[in-house]
């Protein structure tokens, strides 16, 4: 998460479980059998300058252990892409406009990243300049060349695809390097490509860019006490993907090792189903910490507990489980209906709080939205599809519905950050009730929430805040794909017509705000009523690698990277699931 989770880095126990030994998948479809065998060639002049750094430390912890790859032919789960009828020619045309607006973004960001900050991690899209807080390997470069295939951009996939080989990861930064992202931009990016193109090259450097993100490599390794869920939780897609690869299961082995504690410390939080945001590595536990959240700092856990049960052909049950019981928790403690003027039955999913002052189970819901956590209505309806559960599928259209709902109540169409809303006391009838509204956000200010709710209407007004919206603690829009990624899947999962037009609502107003000379800039405050939002001069690799990519499948042929063949990593890298 932007927050916390992304700009703290920690050296974890991870770069501790390493050892070499070969096991393979005994039957792998015939797509993974043939990268497989390409994998043992290195690739042309690359793989030298990693060994050379890398290579030569000694790992500190060898595992005695290892755990080999589970073996047996994957299972034929059930469908997750909706049959999609053919389209009359207008709704094709209309389509299809779309889809090029969406390349023509694309494209012209892609020049100007081209022009003026090649081979850094991002172009500052007012200024012109570069800016490196990913390594300075090219986050954008790594993280866009799976967009570039997608997009039928082949020419500049190659050129990218060369420049990218040549990317130093023995070249590290002073700073410290944030093993979460270097896993979802660089891993991601380089598996996705090597299998778009089935380019040795690529997987030579995914493996060069894992190691670079085990920091400490040879050295003492102490764990830090304060992890955030979402950074450890994270590599399961990535890591088995890379074990499946190579065939070499030490980053199976590792990650297991993560999911496995977690799994054992399930039912015994303080919200048993559920993590705690912040775990101890240190004395590996789980359990302790209050806030409850499918959000900020815990989010990519739970995407990727149904991702990895697909990605590994329901060869690894212990996903599933892990994914049904958070689920349930999250049901019944996280997710609520919004009091809002339309009466829309939306879900919003909050955080839950449990407080330490009383007995261990006492907690309170705190009814916040975030831009970051709409990527939860996709999750719900891609695992109700691959696990059979109806219910999901439904929580997962509530959850879309609800951030659709937001982008078109703001008054530049565009979702905040960050925000609080009301929750409705009955989940089947809450009808608007405009004086509550009022005073919950004279409550939410700090003040006296039994005054006259007029007195509301001041900090309504001076802060801008919509219908249905109780206060909007941060208003900026940092060009996010969470919101159009659960359209996404949506649509590919129910075939619902109606969400084309939110996803075009979304992507106009986005680029009719964002747009800059050069390429699109996150945005200060989209609650401006008067004249255009402030641009922060930001673009951060996500806006090529996921918001665009998602766009464009959007408005793409349904069979486009088909969810039956692929899971996408937390960044949008799709990631080939092992089929039958
Ligand atoms: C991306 O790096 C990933 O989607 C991550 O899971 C969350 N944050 C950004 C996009 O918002």
């Amino acid at each position: 998460m932007p927050t916390l989770g992304r700009r703290k880095t920690w050296a974890f126990v991870l770069a501790a479980v390493v050892l070499f030994s070969l096991y393979t998948f005994q039957r792998l479809n015939a797509n993974d059998l043939r990268l497989l065998t390409n994998s043992g060639n290195t690739g042309a002049g690359i793989a030298p300058k990693i060994k050379s750094k890398w290579a030569k430390m000694k790992p500190k912890y060898r595992v005695k252990d290892m755990r080999a790859l589970p073996t047996g032919q994957p299972l034929a789960l059930p469908k997750v892409q909706n049959d999609f009828s053919p389209e009359s020619d207008s709704d094709r045309d209309v389509r299809l406009k779309r889809r090029d607006a969406v390349l023509a973004s694309f494209q012209r960001c892609w020049k100007s990243y081209r022009k003026l900050a090649w081979m850094s991690d991002e172009l500052t899209p007012v200024s012109g300049g570069r800016h490196n807080p990913f390594g300075g390997w090219g986050a954008t470069l790594v993280d866009s060349l799976d967009t570039l295939w997608i997009m039928g951009l082949k020419e500049e996939f190659e050129h990218a695809v060369a420049a990218a080989s040549k990317i130093n990861f023995n070249k590290v930064p002073k700073h410290d390097i944030n093993v979460f992202e270097t896993n979802i931009r660089y891993l991601g990016g380089f598996l996705a490509a090597t299998t778009s193109a089935d380019d040795k090259r690529l997987l030579t450097k995914a493996k060069g860019s894992r190691r670079a993100a085990l920091p400490g490599w040879g050295q003492v390794q102490v764990a830090h006490d304060h992890v955030l869920l979402a950074e450890i939780g994270s590599f399961s897609l990535e890591f088995i993907r890379l074990s499946i690869l190579t065939g070499d299961p030490k980053w199976y082995d590792a990650v297991q090792r993560i999911i496995e504690l977690l799994q054992a410390q399930q039912q015994t939080t303080r919200l048993p189903g559920m993590w705690p945001v912040v775990g101890d590595a240190r004395k590996g536990d789980f359990t302790k910490y209050h806030d409850y959240t499918l959000g900020a700092m815990a989010d990519s856990l739970y995407e990727y507990l149904p991702k990895t049960y697909a990605l590994a052909g329901g060869l690894l049950p212990m996903y599933r489980e892990m994914y049904e019981q958070s689920m349930d928790t999250a049901i019944q403690h996280n997710l609520f209906r919004p009091m809002l003027p339309d009466e829309k039955d939306v879900l919003v999913s909050g955080l839950v709080r449990s407080r330490a002052d009383k007995d261990k189970f006492a907690r309170e819901l705190r009814p916040e939205g975030q831009h970051l956590v709409c990527f939860a209505g996709g999750m719900f309806a891609l695992g109700g599809k691959l696990i059979n559960n109806q219910t999901h599928v439904e929580k997962g259209e509530k959850l879309t519905d609800g951030c659709i709902w937001a982008y078109q109540a703001m008054p530049l169409g565009i979702m905040p950050e960050w925000f609080d809303m009301l929750p409705c006391e009955s989940a089947e009838r809450c009808p608007w009730d405009e004086d509550k509204w009022r005073r919950a956000v004279l409550t939410k200010a700090g003040l006296d929430g039994d005054m006259d709710p007029k007195h509301g209407d001041e900090i309504i007004a001076h802060k801008r805040i919509p219908k249905g919206f109780v206060s909007i603690g941060d208003s900026r829009y940092l060009l996010r794909p969470e919101a159009i990624e659960s359209v996404f899947i949506l649509y590919r999962v129910t075939g619902r017509k109606n969400l084309l037009e939110s996803a075009w609502n979304m992507f106009e107003a986005i680029e009719e705000n964002t747009k800059t000379p050069l390429a699109n800039s996150a945005l200060d405050d989209i609650t401006v009523t008067d004249g255009k939002p402030s641009q922060t001069d930001s673009m951060e690799s996500f806006w090529l690698g996921e918001t665009l990519k998602y766009f464009y499948l959007m408005f793409s042929e349904p069979d486009l990277i088909s969810l039956d063949e692929y899971v996408f990593n937390t960044e949008a890298h799709p990631l080939k699931r092992l089929l039958p």
